[in-house]
């Protein structure tokens, strides 16, 4: 896992997630997280059943809802700490399926890995608006730290942009993720590519 970590936001979209996705898969993008917080269950899988097929040759996982996973053939989900718990989440998709936690603490990043995750993210890096009810910022520090300690795959996430991404991959990222920096852009594919850059 290296380089840059999509996650859809129809909200601050100006094209939409479909043309989003597929100005990603232009950029190289290896894992395309579904991330919809605002529509009906049948809108999601009817939405996920696009993107799984446009994503059918790299990672295409679901945020939250093993349900919609489950039903579009995800290769996994990314859950939350307020989510249904790793092990349940483990035990619905079986041991095949990615299964991605965010974490905020040292604490959370190890018991993560005790449980089995396949990555982690840590997250919100720096101050955001694009998540409503974001934790305090971890900084880079805690990237720091938690590459010292724990042995997984590294995503950060939260208050990303050009300007900062840098200090981010240094301090030990193997994944960047940038949402409004991406998403609210005039042309996606080149600012992903931007991002792309900095990982060679
Ligand atoms: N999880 C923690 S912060 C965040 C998510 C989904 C939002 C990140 O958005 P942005 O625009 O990259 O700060
Ligand atoms: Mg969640």
């Amino acid at each position: 896992m290296k380089g840059y970590y999509f996650i859809t936001d129809k909200r601050l979209s100006r094209l939409g997630n479909i043309s989003d996705v597929r100005s990603a898969l232009k950029a190289k993008v290896e894992i395309v997280q579904y991330r919809e917080k605002n529509a009906d269950t049948k809108e999601m899988y009817n939405e996920a059943l696009k993107l799984r097929k446009i994503c059918k040759d790299i990672i295409f996982l679901v945020n939250d809802r093993i349900d919609i996973a489950q039903a579009v053939n995800a290769d996994g989900v990314h859950i939350g700490q307020e989510d249904l718990p790793y092990f349940m989440a483990r035990k619905l998709l079986g041991k095949n399926k990615i299964i991605g936690v965010t974490v905020h603490t040292l604490k959370e990043a190890k018991i993560a890995r005790e449980e089995g995750a396949d990555y982690i993210a840590i997250a919100p890096i720096f101050k955001t608006s694009t998540k409503p009810n974001a934790k305090k910022p971890v900084g880079i520090e805690l990237i720091k730290k938690i590459k010292k300690h724990v042995d997984l795959p590294i995503i950060a996430i939260g208050g990303i942009g050009i300007l900062n991404a840098k200090e981010v991959i240094s301090a030990g990222a193997d994944c960047v993720c940038a949402i409004s920096a991406v998403v609210t852009s005039k042309n996606v594919r080149r600012q992903i590519d931007k991002f792309q850059k900095m990982f060679v």
